[in-house]
């Protein structure tokens, strides 16, 4: 009985050491952690590009639609960068660049200024100003090009 409650403890601070351990401990393996940020990264550019025909006039303007590409983006834009972690540079097809491990700062300022932008196009998406889209699109874009010329290799 005393073991038993003692092995109970155990458990209890190996999972209080389990929420403590870095992001990419989250992840089994390598490949996992860059499969899962790839994927994070096609739903958002998938829903941000939906927006995107809208602003450029390639489909209607539907204000329910719209938020829900950009809600869909926002919620993605908080996924891939806890899959970074050291380790990550290689294995699966990747084209992060070593400037993400050797210039972490720049990389997280990047990651920040994005999602910033993102944040502002939900709201802007959400309160169905239709002429406030397309400037807040742009923003997104330029934030997203910012982090692909210096963190992310050609094809
Ligand atoms: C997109 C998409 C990106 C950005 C970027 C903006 O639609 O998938 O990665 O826009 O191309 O320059």
């Amino acid at each position: 009985m005393r073991i038993k409650a003692w092995i109970g403890v155990a458990a209890l601070s190996a999972a209080g050491v389990m929420v403590a351990v870095p992001a990419a401990a989250q992840f089994k393996k390598p490949d996992d952690a860059i499969k899962y940020r790839q994927a994070a990264f096609t739903v958002m550019g998938t829903h941000f590009a939906r927006i995107g025909a809208v602003v450029k006039g390639a489909a209607p303007y539907d204000a329910k639609q719209v938020a829900h590409d950009a809600a869909v983006v926002e919620t993605m834009s908080t996924l891939p960068f806890a899959a970074f972690g050291e380790g990550t540079d290689m294995g699966l097809k990747t084209r992060a660049k070593a400037e993400i491990w050797s210039d972490p700062a720049a990389f997280k300022a990047a990651a920040e200024k994005m999602q910033k932008a993102v944040v502002k196009l939900a709201e802007v998406a959400k309160s169905g100003d239709e002429a406030a889209l397309k400037p807040a699109f742009g923003e997104v874009g330029k934030a997203c090009k910012g982090c692909h010329d210096k963190f992310r290799a050609e094809e």
